[in-house]
């Protein structure tokens, strides 16, 4: 094959049938077993629009192959994920393993990259791996770091479309990245170095967190000054200059509630907003759940009855069926311990059934529960009509 790419998950699988879409060979390798004999077949294990097809095509034209090893090629894409361990450190231990298992592989003028979000040096400190276990390749391969950034959902479009940030660890390792991403990418290359792309991904993220943060700062703010923070913030975006983005329930996913912290872990005492961005984000949707068992109280004491309560969407954002580090899943959690599962419904129109919640329809939650909380801007909440006697807690402006 021509290409390797390490890690067949959310980024890996969709880059590897892109390029088996252009007629290039392409070795996919993942640990999972599982998984690489899912994609073998031609199917996928991930939720993903267009990728199926993607896949199915490139496994039957022979263009795409999967194992749980590599094998020889030309280019290494290393796609492994990032997590992170306690403390908030980031965990670059995939990287390294998957880099461990090509660096026997590597021959002169080979291209080694990683895509994987990673805290700065990291190519550096890969770089510095292979040429210990390998010096005679110094300054015989290539090597650099071009971050991902397509949005879940948009994946395929995404990924030939947007601009990328290719930075090698010199000039000409920058080239050839440009000139590997230039076979399947129509958005901008933009050359830079190692360090530089690596903060880049950081600071995509952290930037939409900070300004996340400001909105669900704001949304606290007006709750005690009795203030309509969405028609606030709407009328302050009338200005020429001025764009607050929603508040809502938290900030969710893998991606934007996790970078910031690769930031922070390394910068302590210089990332003050970065890190206190993540605290406002992280404290909101303990907010939202705080605010659902107090009018719950409230209800109590004035009815002199529990009320039943629904909790809308479960996601980690509007329209999808991703639950993963979902704030509306962590609220729904909060709300029903120490609770009679009995008095609640738990909506969510994009999954058909949950191993721990029991789903309601949208429907019957709205016209039988007597508190009625928004957690997650769904579609299919905006058309609901609520009953005018509900109590309802909006924290994502579906009304
Ligand atoms: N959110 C708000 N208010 C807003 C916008 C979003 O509360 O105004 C919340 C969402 O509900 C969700 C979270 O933020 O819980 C994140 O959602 P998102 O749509 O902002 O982003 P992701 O996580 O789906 O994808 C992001 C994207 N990054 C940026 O927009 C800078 C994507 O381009 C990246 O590729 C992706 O992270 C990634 O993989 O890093």
């Amino acid at each position: 094959p021509e290409v390797v790419m390490v890690g067949l998950g959310y980024i890996g699988l969709p880059t590897a049938a892109l390029v088996a879409q252009n007629k290039v060979q392409v070795h996919g390798v993942d640990i999972n077993p599982a998984v690489v004999e899912t994609i073998n077949a031609g199917k996928i294990h991930i939720v993903e629009p267009e990728l199926d097809q993607a896949v199915e095509t490139a496994v039957k034209q022979g263009y795409l192959k999967a194992a749980t090893t590599p094998v020889e090629a030309n280019t290494y894409l290393i796609v492994v994920p990032t997590p992170f361990k306690d403390k908030n450190e980031p965990d670059i231990s995939f990287v390294q393993s998957a880099t461990e298992a090509v660096i026997p592989l590597l021959k002169e003028d080979d291209l080694y990259i990683i895509e994987s979000t990673s805290p700065i040096g990291t190519t550096e400190r890969m770089m510095a791996l292979i040429f210990e276990k390998r010096p005679e390749l110094k300054d015989k391969i290539h090597i650099a770091y071009c971050p991902e950034r397509v949005l879940p959902g948009n994946v395929m479009y995404e990924l030939v479309n947007n601009d990328r940030v290719i930075g090698g660890v010199d000039s000409a390792s920058t080239n050839k990245a440009v000139e590997f991403y230039a076979q399947f990418i129509q958005g901008k290359l933009h050359k830079t170095n190692a360090r530089t792309a690596e903060m880049c991904k950081l600071v995509e993220n952290s930037s939409r967190d900070v300004q996340i943060a400001f909105a669900n700062e704001l949304s606290l703010i007006c709750d005690k000054a009795d203030i309509n923070v969405w028609e606030l913030i709407e009328l302050a975006n009338k200005h020429p200059r001025v764009n607050i983005l929603q508040p809502g329930c938290g900030v969710g996913g893998h991606c934007i509630a996790v970078d910031p912290y690769f930031i922070v872990a390394d910068y302590p005492m210089e990332s003050k907003i970065i890190g206190t961005a993540r605290e406002i984000n992280n404290y909101k949707s303990f907010w939202c759940a705080e605010k659902i068992k107090s009018t719950k109280m409230e209800f109590e004491l004035k009815h002199g009855r529990k009320p039943s309560i629904a909790l809308m969407g479960l996601a980690f954002k509007p329209n999808i069926d991703d639950l993963r580090e979902s704030p509306a899943k962590y609220i729904a959690q909060k709300v029903l311990q120490n609770s009679n599962d009995e008095e609640y419904f738990i909506v969510e129109p994009n999954i058909k059934s949950h191993k721990v919640f029991k789903l309601t329809d949208v429907e019957k939650a709205v016209k039988e529960a007597d508190i009625i909380a928004f957690l997650v801007a769904h579609d299919e909440f905006k058309k609901v009509q609520v009953p005018k006697d509900k109590i309802v807690l909006d924290f994502c402006n579906v009304g």
